[in-house]
Order: structure tokens, then C-alpha cells, then sequence
């Protein structure tokens, strides 16, 4: 095996444990990558098809090879439907992580949540349901809440022509959507439409075939994201500033330690609770454990840090390490982003899997099917087998790397309002004077093709530094946690005018909002600040960027980012460059459509020039204090494609 350790991660704690893996040969996931080497160049471009049985086909643009499939499908048709069935596998994943939420809600107002959950944010659940058109003036809670359940769960395949939370985005936004078609209607509806129109035969159209992309997007953004966002709040508590810890070294050696991993809050928030229990504290300590230790994975990680201040192990590329540290009794895992690698590697240590949704079933691992009107029965269930785990550790094989980093989380739009003192005003004034030209999301994933965390990072550091605030949701906001730049310290990385302002709030410079779905919370942002100074997201000097994406939900969320006016910036490839129609149409011809394109640069240098040329660009449209966009030096490429 090769050491390629520390090219394959910024990260000490990583690096040590791929030394680890190599020492004790257990194969990662950069080993994975290596063996399929050379990747697919048809797939890779998006030229290859097996949409049908006719196929499967590929195009080959550059060669003497076929310029149809078998069908007649031209290589922009075969591209575009590729990308649209990527937008709508990602739509689906988190409108059905939202739909698993609102039916926990519809059990809790029916009576039936047990003693597991309760509406514990009441004041936020009023005013969805106000906006719902639901009478909410002298009524009970359960019965708001019930008719709420009911109106929402309606909406996943509803008849009406419109999403409710849709019409949160400002007014100018909502009227480019009508222009062009996409106001999105029910999340089932625009993803069974997009998987018609990609069936061999129906939308050959490949601007006809995106534009639907878009909807399908919209749909997720504006209905599945949300109303998982939204009634996880109403559930569980809308995250406030809360102090915690991250990296390996949040697993202690002398507990027993168990990571919860995926993306669905509704068994966290009960394991949370459970390891708070007294008798199983005890029958730990009766083990030889000095206490129950929980931490975070990825985006279940993200929300239990947000809301309960669950310490965090890391991101994407570490759910395989945190096995190796040989302290790890169990991994609860529910769904999304879980390598089926990680039973592989649970088997070389004394690690239990814990598959927990019946809809995610992982061989290898032990099944315990989750019941929300049995959840805190299950949650001690999971918690005692961790505990009977314990003695079957080997503290010969314990490796835990470094010592963990403190950080700041649970920035919801709620608590970033609040600390503003209730209304956007101070922000909005901030960036008209120009203490902060701007302000930009990052998010995303980890992806083994990038060295983990370098994009993410060094894209941070390059926009606080220009005094661009940067907003993170995902596997970004563990990496930028794990490199300290989530701290109110880390103001002194950020330029003179952003400095002023975090020093003063005594935020960091980089705010955490919490896990994918949460994107959402950008989107509300956004929506806010344009709808008090009356213009659209487009007009905002804002952007969005993604720079090591590897999940077909990052599509969705880029599509609906774009259609909401935010000019985006991948730092890898979507499979789209076999058809230069679709890459023109989605870096240039949206532009017109929608007032935003996608740009890719993997160079995370070059993508903060190309963020901070658009933002300036915005200021300058805006009548605000600029820098000519042009000015700015664009650095030599130190990465490419
Ligand atoms: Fe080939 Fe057309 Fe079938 Fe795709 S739909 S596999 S291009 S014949
Ligand atoms: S977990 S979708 S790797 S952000 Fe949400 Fe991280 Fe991306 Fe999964």
C-alpha cells in the first residue's frame, strides 16, 4: 500500500488513522477510489445511458464512436436526463428524511408520540401554521398541531399549484418562477414527473428537461428540506449558540462511546435521552466504564451538536476512522451518506452496526427497527447493547489520535435575528457600509477525489478574510469546526470590518446552521434580508458554493440554490461535460432565466476570486461601495479538474 496519508487529508486526526488503517490493512475509502482507477470517462461526462433495454448506449463526442444512442437520443438529451434524475434522486432523499418528520409530528398531535417527543418550540409551530392559513388565535396547541400535520402532509402529493413555504421567497422571485414554469408544486408530483419525462421517450428537450430540474429542486428547497428544517425545530427545539467540542478526539477511552450517524434527528434526539438514564449510567459504571459518551457523524452529528451540543467525531470521510480508534461500542446509523464499508471495517474491532430505519438495512449489520410510538423503549434498547459491548473492547487496540477543538453551533435564522436584536437591520446596514461586502454559504459534503477538508477550508479562510461572512451547513461545517474557525477567536482570521462586527456580537466569523436539510435556513436568510431592502436573492451580494460535493442531494440543493437567484460554485465536476449546450445553459444561459449560474473551479484560491468578483459585481449593481470585480487577481490554478 502506498502512504499517501497526508495528501488525502488536511486533518491530523485523519491522517493518523489511515496510518492506522494501513498498519493493520483495513482497506478505506481512498483505497476504494485508487482500485477504480480509471474511472469511466462516458460516465464521468454523462454520455453514458441505460435508461433502457435498447441500451445501454454511450455517446462519443471527441472520437469516430456513435454520436446517438440506439434510441436516437443525442448527447445534450443523455446529459440532461442524467442530471435531472441525479436532482430528483437528491429531491427524494431529503423530502422523504422530511416526510419521516412530519409524520412523527402528525403522531405526537394525534396523542400518539409517547414519551419520546413533544412540541417543544410552540411559538415557531404558530406562526408555520399562520402561514398555513390555519386560524391559530385562542386554540389549543394539539389541535394546531394537528391540523398543521394534515395540511402538510397533504402537500407531498398534493392538487393545489403550489408549495405554502414557496411563497417565503421574496415576491420578484416568485414571479420569475411563474415566467418560467417551475413554481414547485408537491415534492412526489415533480419527482415522478422528472423520472416520466426521462423515460426513453418523453423530454428529449434538454433546456425543457432542466428547467423541470429546476422545479424538482424548488420542490426539495422550498418543501421536503424545509418541512424537515421547520417541524425538526417545531420537534425538537430550534438550535440557539451552543459550546462544543469536535474531531476524535471527542471519544473518551475510559466511557463507553457510541456515534450516531446519517441525518434523521428522530432516534438521536432519543439515544440523547437515554444515555441520560440513570440505571443504565449505572450499569455502565458496573461494566468498568466511567460513563456513556455520545458523538456525532455527518449530518445526524450536525443535528444533535445544533440542538443538544452532542460533541461531533467528524464528516463523510471519517465514518470509517472513528471505527479504527478501537473505542467505538457502537454505530447507530439511519440514513444517507452511510458507506456500506463501515460493517467491513465494524468487523475487524468489536464495533456493533446498528441499522436502524427499515428502509436502510446494511448487511453486517445488527437490524433494530426504529418505531417512533416505541422510541424511548428502543433508544435504552441500543444504549444497553453499547454498554454490554464494553468489556469486549480491546484497550490494547485504542488509538485516539488528537485532542478535540472547541467550537460555536446552533446559528438558526432565529438565533442569528436574535442576536442582531430581532430584526436584519444591523446586517443589512453592515453590508451596505461595507464591513461585510457579502455574505456565502458553503456546503457539502467530503468527496476522496479532494484532500479532505482543503477546499472547504481554504475557501473559509479566503472569504472572512475579504470580509465575506460565511454561513456553513453539512460536512463544511465539521471541517471548518475542525480547523478552529468556528470559534469567536477566529475573528482575528477575518478582514478589519468582519473582525469588528464578530468581536462586538462575539460570533464566530463562520456560522453554523446546522445539517443538509438546514440549507434551507440559507434560503430563509436570504429571503429575509432581500425582502427588507425589497429586492430579489439575485440582487443580494451573496453566493453559494460546494467544494467538495459528492452526494446527489448536493445536486438537488445546487439546483434550488441557482433557481433561487445564488450564484453557485462547485469545486467538483458534475457528470455534464459531454454536452457543451448543457454546460453553456447551466454557467451561462441561466443567467437569464434566473438570475444565477453554477460555476466549477476546484481550486478553492480561484473559487473565492470568482465568489468575491460576483459579490462586488452585486454591490456595485446595488449602488453600494465596491471594487471594480475585474481588479481582483485571479491566481494561478495550483488544482485542476
Ligand atoms: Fe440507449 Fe436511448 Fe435506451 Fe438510453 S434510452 S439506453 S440512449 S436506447
Ligand atoms: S452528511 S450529504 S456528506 S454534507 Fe449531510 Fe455530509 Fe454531504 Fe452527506
Amino acid at each position: 500500500m502506498t502512504h499517501h496519508y497526508a495528501e488525502r487529508s488536511i486533518n491530523k486526526d485523519t491522517q493518523e488513522m489511515i496510518k492506522r488503517a494501513e498498519e493493520l490493512g483495513i482497506e478505506t475509502v481512498w483505497d476504494r477510489l485508487e482500485a477504480q482507477q480509471p474511472q469511466c470517462g462516458y460516465c464521468a461526462t454523462g454520455l453514458s445511458c441505460r435508461i433502457c433495454a435498447m441500451g445501454p448506449c454511450r455517446i462519443d463526442i471527441f472520437g469516430e464512436g456513435p454520436k446517438r444512442g440506439v434510441c436516437g437520443a443525442s448527447a445534450d438529451t443523455i446529459v440532461a436526463r442524467n442530471l435531472g434524475r441525479m436532482i430528483a434522486a437528491g429531491a427524494s432523499a431529503h423530502s422523504d428524511h422530511g416526510r419521516d418528520i412530519i409524520e412523527t409530528f402528525h403522531l405526537v398531535a394525534s396523542g400518539k408520540g409517547g414519551d419520546a417527543y413533544e412540541i417543544r418550540d410552540p411559538e415557531k409551530m404558530r406562526r408555520v401554521a399562520a402561514e398555513y392559513g390555519i386560524e391559530t388565535e385562542g386554540r389549543d396547541d394539539m389541535e394546531i398541531a394537528e391540523e398543521l400535520a394534515e395540511a402538510v402532509i397533504e402537500e407531498f402529493g398534493m392538487r393545489k399549484g403550489k408549495l405554502q413555504m414557496a411563497a417565503r421567497a421574496p415576491s420578484k422571485r416568485q414571479e420569475i418562477w411563474e415566467k418560467l414554469g417551475i413554481v414547485p408544486r408537491g415534492i412526489d408530483r415533480e419527482n415522478v414527473e422528472m423520472l416520466h419525462r426521462t423515460h426513453m421517450g418523453v423530454d428529449n428537450d434538454y433546456v425543457n428537461i432542466l428547467l423541470h430540474g429546476l422545479r424538482v429542486s424548488l420542490s426539495d428547497g422550498y418543501g421536503g428540506s424545509m418541512v424537515a428544517t421547520e417541524f425538526s425545530d417545531i420537534l425538537f427545539g430550534t438550535p440557539k449558540p451552543v459550546e462544543s467540542q469536535i474531531n476524535l478526539g471527542t471519544l473518551k477511552a475510559d466511557h463507553v462511546n457510541i456515534a450516531l450517524h446519517g441525518h434523521n434527528p428522530m432516534l438521536s434526539e432519543v439515544i440523547v435521552r437515554a444515555a441520560q438514564d440513570p440505571d443504565l449510567i449505572k450499569l455502565a459504571k458496573e461494566k468498568g466504564a466511567a460513563g456513556i459518551n455520545l458523538v456525532g457523524l455527518c449530518c445526524t452529528g450536525n443535528e444533535i451538536l445544533m440542538r443538544q451540543g452532542i460533541p461531533m467525531a467528524g464528516n463523510h470521510l471519517m465514518q470509517e476512522l472513528v471505527i479504527m480508534t478501537g473505542a467505538l461500542e457502537v454505530m447507530i446509523v439511519d440514513y444517507q451518506c452511510i458507506m456500506p464499508a463501515v460493517t467491513d471495517v465494524a468487523a475487524c474491532f468489536h464495533t456493533k452496526v446498528i441499522s436502524t430505519f427499515d428502509k436502510a438495512k446494511f448487511p453486517g449489520a445488527t437490524h433494530i427497527s426504529f418505531d417512533p410510538e416505541r422510541a424511548i423503549e428502543i433508544g435504552k434498547e441500543i444504549v444497553r447493547t453499547a454498554i454490554e459491548n464494553f468489556p469486549n473492547r480491546n484497550p490494547d487496540r485504542v488509538r485516539i489520535p488528537v485532542e478535540p477543538v472547541n467550537l460555536v453551533a446552533g446559528f438558526s435564522v432565529e438565533a442569528i435575528v436574535g442576536a442582531l436584536g430581532g430584526t436584519p437591520e444591523p446586517l443589512v446596514n453592515a453590508i451596505k457600509e461595507g464591513k461585510i461586502r457579502g455574505a456565502v454559504g458553503i456546503v457539502g459534503c467530503n468527496n476522496p477525489k479532494i484532500k479532505q477538508d482543503y477546499g472547504h477550508t481554504v475557501l473559509t479562510k479566503e472569504l472572512i478574510a475579504n470580509d465575506i461572512l460565511v454561513v456553513v451547513t453539512g460536512c463544511t461545517a465539521v471541517a471548518d469546526a475542525k480547523s478552529g474557525l468556528m470559534t469567536p477567536e477566529a475573528a482575528d482570521l477575518a478582514g478589519e470590518g468582519l473582525r469588528g462586527i464578530c468581536k462586538a456580537l462575539g460570533i464566530p466569523p463562520v456560522l453554523h446552521m446546522g445539517s443538509c436539510v438546514d440549507n434551507t435556513r440559507i434560503l430563509v436568510l436570504l429571503s429575509a434580508l432581500a425582502n427588507f431592502l425589497g429586492v430579489d436573492i439575485a440582487d443580494l451580494p451573496v453566493a453559494a458554493a460546494a467544494p467538495e460535493w459528492y452526494s446527489e442531494k448536493a445536486v438537488s440543493i445546487g439546483a434550488y440554490a441557482v433557481a433561487s437567484g445564488v450564484y453557485t460554485v462547485l469545486g467538483t465536476a458534475p457528470p455534464v461535460f459531454g454536452s457543451m449546450n448543457v454546460v453553456k445553459l447551466l454557467t451561462e444561459g441561466l443567467e437569464d432565466a434566473v438570475g444565477a449560474t453554477f460555476a466549477v473551479e476546484p481550486d478553492p484560491k480561484r473559487a473565492a476570486v470568482l465568489i468575491r468578483r460576483r459579490i462586488e459585481a452585486k454591490r456595485k449593481a446595488l449602488g453600494l461601495p465596491h471594487i471594480e470585480p475585474d481588479s481582483i487577481p485571479m491566481p494561478e490554478p495550483e488544482i485542476t479538474l
